[in-house]
């Protein structure tokens, strides 16, 4: 019988030794490759932290003692250990289990993650929580190199040493963010494992300068002070203890025993904590082991053992690749910026062609942003591309770095609209309502490559700050329309044969809504029983009188937002067609505030009314605007009412 099958709680793992969870920790390994290659996932950042997961639950004491996972797309270990073995092999699909830790699935998931560098305050917070109720228990954040060029991390790690509490920080340092992790902060830390004498020769003036002995509080605090400035002297810096932290590392993160008997001591502190520990990711797979950037996160039903999936039409992902590279090299001062994600959001190919202007700044969104509006103070022309759930990281620097002065940085906002599997931390969706309201904002939603291209070079040449937002999704077969030249605030007809209904979408939803409007033409001969199909191409702002003129004509319109539906544009137009065409009805299809977890982009979009097949339905029930109201919001199931 495999170990694993008698694991049904961190309890189980006590009774185990060595050798036994040396065995578990491959049964483990497999159990991984196995479930990610079929539902897809974070493969190599679960596969570099089985043992360092294993240690933990053997030393700590969860649920009492709370761990937090920073991102927490490294939880898979810790799901199989506390409980969720057998619903493992859901993880990621629809009804299954989170990939990332959840307070409603399990005790042992002491918080919700998703974004990085979260786990320090999270876990400070949770810590000083026990000690004010006066319950039991420590605090343990988990948090990898990269999440910790986050700002937040060290803004956390500040406040810990301050509070001096006796909180374990885990330093998971596998040299990689996505990519190679990057930054100064990344070098000390190479440093530190690197020079592995200076660690033997620290412990070894420690165990000299404890011996100076102490007398008398005054003279001890003076001898304390000396000791201190010896052992700067001699160390110079580590940028742990300077903070108040005790430091222990580096330590094999694959090593068992050696990691058991660091935690252990590390759980025994009343002071705060620093255990660094050195992981592979990718261990013990070795297509992850060589290549971890690419099996970071795998697509579903990818063979792990064998050669990626072929890829199908170009992603918009791809497109805002080409246009960067094309558009770069006719004007020099296009230069880009990214947090820890050149891959992700396509810059890879602008690094290799302009390697000295793409700036990959760590996972720090917040000063990618007010960087880039440096650039353009200083007569560049920034292109930060994230993903549009990590800008919300940055709303503050967009609001006061580059929308209130009206600096001309672009926002080139990746995964917008509804996001697969990752679940409800990774949607898209929020952007529109946040960024909207900001002064000199303009958001552009282009709905193939080509326009896509058009909508950069235009936000390039703009002068003023502009989001270009744009879905995980391939791109459609081009339009006509869709090459029509930008004009600022206005749309284009896709479809317009003369039909009742005007469908306005926007960004992704223009093709879906185009498919609608063909499979409508396609079903009747009387052409009014269809639907025009007009795209918004300019989110915000919208030139109110053009809009007028094009909806003018129709009897009902049928607004579809690629985001949530309250407090998105379609909202606000829908408010300006009731003001200005009272004959009008209007409604609008967009996203639950909270769509259901983990399902792929095609089944949310089908939830919410959003394919094709559910925007013809809505065209041909004729039940647009029918409930007597004027604006009509549709709610999906699950919506909050
Ligand atoms: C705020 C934020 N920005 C970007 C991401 C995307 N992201 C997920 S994991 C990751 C790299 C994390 O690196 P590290 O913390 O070292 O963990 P590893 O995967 O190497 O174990 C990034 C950039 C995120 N989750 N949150």
């Amino acid at each position: 019988m495999a170990i694993l099958d008698s694991i049904d709680s961190p309890e189980d793992l006590k009774r185990l030794d060595s050798a036994e969870l040396r065995a578990l920790a491959a049964e483990i390994r497999r159990k991984i490759i196995a479930i990610v290659s079929r539902n897809g996932g974070h493969l190599a950042s679960n596969l570099g932290v089985v043992e360092l997961t294993l240690a933990i639950h053997k030393v700590f004491e969860s649920p009492m003692d709370s761990i937090v996972w920073d991102v927490g797309h490294q939880c898979y270990a810790h799901k199989i250990v506390t409980g969720r073995r057998a619903l493992f092999d859901g993880i990621r699909l629809p009804g299954g289990i989170s990939g990332f830790p959840k307070r409603s699935e399990s005790v042992h998931d002491a918080f919700d993650t998703g974004h990085a560098s979260t786990s320090i305050s999270a876990a400070l917070g949770i810590l000083q929580a026990k000690r004010l109720r006066g319950e039991p228990g420590k605090a343990v954040a988990v948090i990898g190199d990269g999440a910790l060029t986050g700002g937040m991390a060290l803004e956390a790690l500040s406040h810990a040493g301050q509070l001096g509490l006796p909180l374990v920080v885990i330093l998971n340092d596998n040299k990689m963010s996505i990519s190679p992790n990057v930054g100064a902060l990344s070098r000390y830390l190479s440093v530190l494992t690197t020079t592995r004498r200076y660690q033997s020769f620290r412990s070894f003036v420690d165990s000299i300068v404890r011996r100076i002995p102490v007398i008398g509080p005054r003279l001890g605090g003076m001898i304390y002070r000396g000791k201190r400035a010896v052992k700067g002297l001699i160390f110079k810096e580590n940028l742990f203890s300077d903070l108040g932290f005790e430091y222990a590392g580096p330590i094999d993160g694959h090593d068992l025993t050696a990691m058991i008997r660091v935690l252990r001591d590390a759980r025994g502190l009343d002071r705060p904590v620093v255990v660094h520990v050195v992981t592979r990711k990718g261990k013990g797979f070795g297509l992850a082991e060589e290549d971890p950037a690419a099996y970071h996160g795998v697509p579903p039903q990818r063979a792990c053992g064998g050669e990626l999936e072929p890829r199908a039409a170009v992603s918009f992902t791809e497109a805002f690749s080409d246009a960067m590279v094309c558009l770069g090299e006719s004007d020099p001062r296009i230069v880009a910026i990214t947090a820890a994600m050149t891959k992700g959001t396509g810059l890879e190919a602008f690094k290799a062609r302009y390697p000295s202007r793409l700036f990959d700044v760590g996972i720090a969104e917040q000063h990618a942003v007010t960087f880039a509006a440096g650039l353009a103070s200083g007569g560049l022309k920034p292109v930060v591309a994230l993903y549009s759930t990590f800008v919300q990281r940055s709303v503050d620097q967009v609001f006061h770095d580059v929308a209130l002065p009206g600096l001309p940085v672009v926002l080139a906002l990746d995964r917008a609209g509804a996001v697969g599997e990752d679940g409800e931390t990774h949607q898209g969706i929020y952007d529109i309502p946040v960024l909207r309201a900001f002064p000199n904002m303009a958001i552009l939603a282009p709905a193939s490559a080509v326009e896509l291209a058009l909508c950069l070079e235009w936000a390039l040449s703009s002068g003023g700050p502009v989001a270009l937002r744009y879905p995980k999704a391939s791109c459609p077969r081009e339009d006509e329309a869709y090459a029509a030249p930008l004009v600022r605030g206005r749309g284009v007809f896709v479809r317009r044969s003369g039909a009742d209904t005007l469908i306005v979408a926007m960004g992704g939803l223009v093709s879906l809504a185009v498919e609608a409007s063909d499979a409508l033409v396609r079903e009747s001969a009387d052409r009014a029983r269809g639907a025009d199909v007009y795209s918004l191409r300019f989110v915000s702002p919208v030139d109110e009188e053009a809009f007028i003129e094009a909806a003018a004509a129709y009897r009902r319109i049928l607004f579809l937002e690629e985001g949530v539906a309250e407090g998105g544009a379609c909202e606000t137009l829908a408010l300006l067609v009731s003001r200005r065409l009272p004959r009008v009805l209007a409604s609008i299809v967009g996203l639950p505030s909270l769509p259901p977890a983990q399902a792929g982009r095609d089944r949310l979009l089908a939830d919410a009314g959003l394919s094709p097949e559910g925007i013809a339905q809505r065209v041909r029930s004729d039940a647009i605007g029918a409930e007597g109201a004027r604006i009509f919001v549709f709610r999906a199931a699950g919506d909050r009412p």
